[in-house]
């Protein structure tokens, strides 16, 4: 398993070529521990993916390790002082071109909540890159000329995971690293369920049932056990634009290419209303 802190990972039980390395900067390393569980832990396990956690404080020299200092022009709160940075990120560098390296740019991802915001669609984007890099800060975020330097050696992606504000990069990381991972082929079991799931074709997904049929009183919609599966598809289907009607009109106006019998169903939820 992945060590939280700056080791490299131990060598894959079965000899892969890893599809993406994926390097993250942080003061709290511990907090991407959690990425060793479940369906991520187990690609690094099978050396699918090499994915290496910095602590942002091996890349200081003085007795207190320090990352942050105060603004200049003032202001409230740190931040985030450019020299540990650029040597953490040289020191990605030089570590990928230890492991053979790819030819393009990687891509460095700066978690910001003044970033471009985070989707399905930009995971998929992601997903095709060989090398991603997370630079989590904290404070009031980092100083400006070492992202301007790193724009030089990477493909700069500052990115925000949605309209809010956390204390820093660290769980938004995690987010898109999940996000990201599970699309790389063969890192999740099942292909099929990538392909059925919300957000994949603009909709959310459709309500979904097990056994038993009867549950403290409440049954399953009877065409769910019908066994006419086109009739079980045009309920999905419909059960799907009610539901993004009702809570993502925003996701609907987007769609292009809704069918004629689907534009009949979106009425007909319109006129229930
Ligand atoms: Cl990526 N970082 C921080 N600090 N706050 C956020 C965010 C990211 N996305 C939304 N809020």
């Amino acid at each position: 398993m992945m060590s939280p802190m700056s080791e490299p990972n131990p060598a894959p039980t079965e000899a892969t070529v890893p599809q993406m390395a994926i390097d993250v900067v942080s003061i709290f390393p511990e907090y991407l521990a959690g990425l060793q569980l479940s369906l991520i832990g187990k690609a690094v396990d099978r050396g699918q993916l090499r994915l290496n956690v910095h602590d942002l404080r091996d890349f200081t020299f003085d007795r207190h390790s320090t990352v942050d200092d105060s603004p200049y022009g003032g202001g409230a709160g740190m931040v985030m002082k450019a020299e540990p940075w650029a040597l953490a990120l040289e020191h990605v560098l030089a570590d990928r071109a230890g492991h053979g390296g790819g030819s393009a740019k990687p891509t460095l991802i700066v978690p910001s909540p003044a970033g471009a915001v985070f989707d399905q669609r930009i995971a998929e984007d992601l997903a095709g890159v060989d090398h991603l890099v997370f630079a989590c800060g904290r404070y009031e975020g980092i100083d400006q000329r070492v992202i301007d330097w790193a724009a030089e050696h990477f493909e700069l992606r500052p990115m925000s995971i949605g309209d809010y504000v956390l204390n820093g990069g660290e769980v938004a990381s995690m987010v898109m690293i999940e996000a990201i991972s599970r699309l790389i082929p063969g890192v999740i079991g099942n292909p099929e369920s990538l392909t059925e799931e919300s957000h994949e074709d603009g909709l959310l997904e459709y309500p979904i049932y097990t056994k038993p049929s009867n549950w403290r009183g409440r049954e399953v919609p009877e065409i769910l056990l019908s066994g006419n599966h086109a009739a079980i598809a045009r309920w999905r289907r419909d059960r799907r634009l009610e539901r993004t009607a009702e809570v993502r009109p925003d996701l609907l106006a987007r769609l292009a290419d809704l069918s004629e019998e689907d534009l009949t169903a979106l009425e007909r939820f319109e006129s229930q209303r």
